[in-house]
């Protein structure tokens, strides 16, 4: 038996090294994980073996469909604080009552598959599931508080149109294509989420720094009935920030979970992410006073109109467990809803009311996956739903309908329905509706495709209008249909004239004819909410600073560089050309994945970095990325051969000047380098 042990595989080591004994899914405990079962050394594997069918087996079907949109996503463990409670407007006890209410949070892009990239231009999901004492409230939005459709008749058609062509199959996880754009030039009600999507709300930092919102108008339900109208905010602590497009593309190769890592970092490092929730609320004698509907999700509400109020904060404060588990079972339902929410009908909700929890059923294959721990509710449920596949709890008793008068035998008869619970708002009518016929329609105000695509532009610094120019050009760019070009280069007359020549200019194409609005667009009040770069916070809290050090460098100024970053909630990476003698290798930590860079080298090691391309680049990008860099002249051969010129964000290695210009992006710099 000798050469038996001898062909052992993998070290011939068949005992677990901690930990409790190995065992089948049944329970009987496993005495050899390396090897399956044989008829002799070298012969044909038996039927027998249960323990290698069993592994097999359960690999098989390790793999459940990936949702059909926000397929990749990352999640997180935390908890919802009601910190200024609105009983005066609901009677959720979730922003009814000051306190925590513990929540799961799910981001995602909404096009590329479960493998794709972090940072591709795309909508950010943004999924809360809180897990209040009244049941679990869903409130399943986005980063970008419009969506590009009306009704949820045309979802299929909209999805179909930006994933992956149906017969190349690609590209991934990008709207640069003809099908998107031949979709999106056909439904001008596109065009506002068209400009936000095409502005740098849609190439995120980081998952901690974007905003998120409800989209829909929703309704808050007091004690006495009373119904408020409702839009949902996500505010980050941490301020707005985005990448540019450049960096996004290369951060896709330099890290393809460059956002999923971000997010668990920080929170394994304690950073937690929070974001205030903030609620814009009116009612519907000032809703019919507004040029748009607001049962368009088309559409918003500035915030000069209605500010927003912040009524408590998230904190996402704990990492999932294990991914598959927890982020990838996790089933959010619009209809999740608690006394004191309900909705309104906005005919995209109502669709989406329908549509989830039949995905849900479809994706992880029972009616009982609220069963699953990231989906169960965490306060008590009781129904009279019983069996389906995988039904994990064991019902008590024989009361399994309703009535009945079983506690007349002296019997369980199970729960009761109770007036305090949920109760749909009554009216159908308090937003001026008149449900007299059956239609196929759409609500005239729904017609104003421009008005808002137009605000958002017009409420944008010249940079970021900018960057929306140069994001639709080069989507176009990909984009092989002239007569879609011409189509969406029609819309973008309407939307503003400047915006289309600028576009048509980067093509090389002629100016059509403006499309014809179906109601002619207003110019509404320009936002400055609108805009990231004019509500941007300065802060180095959050952000990485790569530091990179050679041989000769004095690490004296590194370490004062460190405490003066971490002194203001900032973290940072030794980078050398060495793994070795730092904590990250140069030629795999490229500056795309830091905040800020500062070069901590003698002359000798500035003149080897000049001519060592990893570390001109990693210069040469974080310059034309906006970043701050600090430097000493020791440094100059390095700073010359990567191009860069001086201005504000180039600083000495002064810890006090380097902070405060790490904190920010130049945007000046722009006009300069690209
Ligand atoms: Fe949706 C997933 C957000 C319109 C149908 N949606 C999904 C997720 C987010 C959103 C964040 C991922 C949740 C998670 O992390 O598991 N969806 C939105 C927003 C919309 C929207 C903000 C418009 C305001 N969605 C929408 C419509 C439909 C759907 C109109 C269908 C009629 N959405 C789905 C879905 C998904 C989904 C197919 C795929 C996976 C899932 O539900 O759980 O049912």
């Amino acid at each position: 038996m000798a050469h038996i042990s001898e062909t052992r595989g993998n070290g011939g080591e068949t005992h677990q090294t901690g930990g409790e004994p190995l065992t089948t899914n049944h329970g009987v405990p496993i005495s050899d994980n390396q090897n399956s079962l044989k008829a002799g050394a070298r012969g044909p594997t038996l039927l027998e073996d249960f323990v290698l069918r069993e592994k097999i087996f359960h690999f098989d079907h390790e793999r459940i469909p990936e949702r059909i949109v926000h397929a990749r996503g990352s999640g997180a463990h935390g908890y919802f604080e009601c910190t200024d409670p609105i009983p005066e407007l609901t009677r959720a006890g979730v922003l009814a009552k000051p306190g925590r209410t513990p929540v799961f949070t799910r981001f995602s892009t909404v096009a590329g598959g479960a493998g794709s990239v972090d940072t591709p231009r795309d909508v950010r999901g943004f999924a809360v599931k809180f897990y209040t004492d009244e049941g679990n409230w869903d409130l399943v939005g986005n980063d970008i508080p419009v969506f590009f459709i009306q009704d949820a008749i045309k979802f299929p058609d909209l999805i179909h149109s930006v994933k992956m062509e149906s017969d190349k199959g690609y590209p991934q996880a990008g709207s640069a294509h003809d099908t998107f754009w031949d979709f999106v030039s056909l439904m001008p009600e596109s065009m506002h989420m068209i400009m936000w999507a095409m502005s740098d709300r849609g190439i995120p930092r980081s998952l901690r720094m974007m905003e998120g919102f409800g989209v829909h108008t929703f309704r808050l339900v007091n004690d006495e009935g009373k119904s408020t109208f409702v839009k949902f905010h996500w505010k980050p602590r941490l301020g707005l920030q985005s990448q540019v497009w450049n960096e996004a593309v290369k951060t896709a190769g330099a890290n393809q979970d460059y956002h999923r890592q971000d997010l668990w970092e920080a929170i394994e490092q304690g950073d937690f992410p929070e974001w205030d929730l903030g609620i814009q609320t009116f009612d519907a004698e000032w809703a019919a006073k507004q040029p748009y509907d607001v049962l368009d999700a088309t559409k918003l509400i500035p915030e000069e109109d209605i500010p927003v109020r912040i009524v408590g904060k998230l904190v996402l404060d704990r990492n999932p467990d294990n991914f598959f588990a927890e982020t990838e079972q996790v089933a959010f339902l619009p209809t999740n809803v608690v006394p004191g929410i309900d909705f309104t009908d906005d005919p995209l909700l109502q669709g989406r009311l329908f549509s989830y929890l039949d995905t849900q059923k479809s994706r992880l294959g029972t009616t009982n996956f609220h069963q699953i721990p990231v989906n169960a509710p965490r306060c008590p449920m009781h129904n009279f739903q019983r069996d389906g596949m995988m039904q994990m709890a064991v019902p008590k008793g024989r009361a399994n309908y309703e009535p009945n008068s079983l506690h007349e035998a002296g019997e369980d008869p199970g729960p009761r329905a109770s007036e305090q619970s949920f109760a749909t708002v009554k009216s159908m009518t308090d937003l001026g509706n008149q449900p007299d016929e059956k239609l196929r329609v759409r609500a005239e105000l729904f017609g104003d495709h421009y008005s808002q695509a137009r605000l958002f532009y017009r409420s944008q610094t010249e940079t970021e209008q900018t960057h929306i120019s140069d994001a639709i050009t080069f989507e176009l760019s990909k984009v092989g249909l002239g007569h879609v070009i011409q189509r969406v280069l029609g819309h973008l007359r309407v939307i503003d004239e400047d915006l289309a020549e600028t576009v048509a200019e980067g093509l090389a194409e002629d100016l059509p004819e403006a499309a014809t609005p179906m109601r002619a667009p207003i110019d509404m009040a320009p936002s400055d909410a609108l805009s990231i770069m004019k509500s941007a916070k300065h802060i180095l809290k959050g952000r990485k600073v790569g530091i990179l050090i050679g041989d000769g460098g004095d690490m004296a100024k590194v370490e004062a560089l460190r405490t003066a970053i971490e002194a203001e909630g900032g973290s940072v990476m030794l980078i050398a050309k060495e793994r070795g003698k730092a904590e990250a290798q140069l030629a795999g930590s490229p500056s795309v994945l830091f905040d800020a860079v500062a070069l901590v080298l003698d002359a000798e090691d500035a003149a080897k970095m000049a001519k060592f391309k990893p570390a001109v680049d990693f210069v040469s990008d974080a310059f034309a990325h906006l970043k701050a860099i600090g430097a000493d002249d020791a440094s100059a051969k390095l700073l010359a051969a990567a191009g860069v010129m001086p201005d504000a964000g180039v600083t000495k290695l002064d810890p006090e000047a380097f902070v405060t210009a790490a904190g920010q992006r130049f945007y000046d710099r722009e006009a300069k380098i690209w």
